[in-house]
């Protein structure tokens, strides 16, 4: 069975709720105790570990925002001393200092538990060759893949990112059957592999992908490019890393693991999102010893899936990530998130994978919304006028889902910037 810790992956709902308020009260119990910033927060709250008692969720515990790990950079969040501390790792925004986070030893293996519970679930075994094709550095997706792939005994190849070519013929070479990287690193991958011409000689079956959002068109082209089930999987260095989330081979929804984290969705006004109403994740980690958090405000964007899941997993499913509250557009009063402009792109044959999306607005002049997409070589027929219909026709289907019109600007295959981790896709111009 695709089981790495059965009984806690399909745990009665009622088992799990109890063991969900038995750890919240021990973190937040001792977060009060340790962490000067939790103490003061819960203080200003009037609240102490006692009143907890009967706590049913966690609406009346302290929030937390990115800015609070800025501001007790780099280890005043820590709730161990520094020498139970085994490991940092760090993400480095577009401003000021990284946010860092710590790990105990049992972090650490609590978190390895997690990513082998996934890869398990999408069906590898110690039979995979598993090859991990991201950064190996503060980025949590290096180690933290790695150890998972240790821990359910597959062969880990850390090939890091860099050389595309020498990354497939490694591929091809040691007949790696699994891979991970981002979504945007495995378009390009695949992209190579066809201008290689070696599609053929690659023995993958999995893939995984995440670390940023990515729709399900990318996921059709992934799977048909190179031959595989492609999974979706999220994680946050905040809470851990990525394992946090992960698809089952149902490919319906994320199982988020609930003996791990408090799940709550909230809307712009903090009060709950009922199941299939979509808002902000917000987690509570449940076992983190060196950096617990409470109510972190992740700032991803999804709803909770309430359906039983056919593959007998309890915890709930989250549909996958739109995107993140600040990557959502707002142009003329309209919500555009990145990941529905893929999905129409994706859907129309002569466009290729890349896209750019640039928002601009002219002195007291409504919000311009321009988007270069890259065409395919089957688009080029040598008449100007196949090329002005074709971008007639993808003005008018993006018009169509998004309600709103944009210019669009085709542009020669490879001329849009390629990369190896998250891609940026949003230029937002606007001074705002
Ligand atoms: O990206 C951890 C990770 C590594 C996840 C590898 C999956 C695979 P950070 O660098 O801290 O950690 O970035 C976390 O990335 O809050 C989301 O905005 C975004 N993100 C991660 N996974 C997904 C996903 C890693 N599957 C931030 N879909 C998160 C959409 C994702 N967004």
């Amino acid at each position: 069975m695709n089981f790495w810790q059965p009984k806690l992956e399909t745990m009665k709902r009622s088992d799990l709720q109890d063991l969900q308020m038995r750890r919240l009260k021990d973190t937040v119990k001792r977060a009060y105790e340790r962490v000067p910033f939790y103490h003061q927060k819960m203080k200003d709250l009037g609240l102490t570990p006692g009143d907890l008692a009967g706590i049913k969720d966690a609406r009346p515990l302290p929030e937390t925002r990115k800015g609070d790990l800025r501001d007790n950079y780099p280890f005043d969040l820590f709730a161990v001393p520094r020498d139970e501390v085994v490991r940092v790792h760090a993400s480095s925004g577009t401003t000021g200092k990284p946010t860092v986070v710590g790990y105990t030893a049992r972090d650490i293996d609590a978190w390895s538990d997690m990513v082998a519970r996934d890869l398990v679930m999408v069906g590898c075994s110690r039979e995979d060759v598993f090859q991990n094709a991201v950064n190996y550095g503060f980025f949590t997706g290096g180690l933290g893949i790695h150890y998972g792939i240790e821990r359910m005994g597959a062969m880990a190849v850390p090939s890091g990112t860099g050389d595309t070519k020498r990354q497939i013929e490694i591929m091809i070479d040691f007949g790696v059957t699994a891979l991970h990287c981002t979504p945007s690193y495995a378009l390009y991958l695949a992209e190579t592999v066809t201008e290689m011409g070696v599609a053929g000689d690659l023995s993958l079956k999995i893939g995984c992908f995440g670390a940023e959002p990515w729709s399900d068109g990318a996921r059709m082209e992934l799977e048909e490019m190179l031959n595989i089930k492609a999974y979706d999987s999220y994680g946050l260095s905040e809470m851990f890393g990525p394992g946090v989330a992960f698809e089952c081979q149902e490919q319906d929804g994320l199982h988020i693991w609930e003996d791990h984290f408090l799940v709550e969705i909230l809307d712009p006004e903090g009060e709950p999102c009922a199941p299939g109403e979509r808002g902000e994740l917000v987690l509570t980690s449940l076992t983190k010893e060196a950096m617990p958090l409470i109510r972190y405000h992740t700032g991803d964007v999804t709803y909770m899936m309430e359906d039983d899941c056919p593959c007998g997993r309890s915890s709930v499913r989250l549909h996958r990530f739109l995107g993140r509250a600040d990557d959502m557009l707002v142009v003329r009063g309209i919500n555009v998130f990145p990941s529905q402009i893929e999905d129409v792109l994706l859907k129309i044959p002569e466009i290729g994978d890349y896209f750019q999306v640039v928002v601009d607005r002219k002195r007291h002049a409504l919000d311009d919304i321009s988007i270069k997409v890259e065409v395919r070589d089957i688009a080029f027929t040598g008449e100007l006028a196949d090329l002005a219909r074709l971008q007639k026709k993808v003005e008018g289907e993006l018009k169509s889902v998004m309600k709103i019109r944009s210019k669009v600007e085709l542009v020669e295959k490879g001329s849009l910037p390629r990369t190896q981790g998250k891609s940026k896709k949003i230029v937002d111009l606007r001074e705002i």
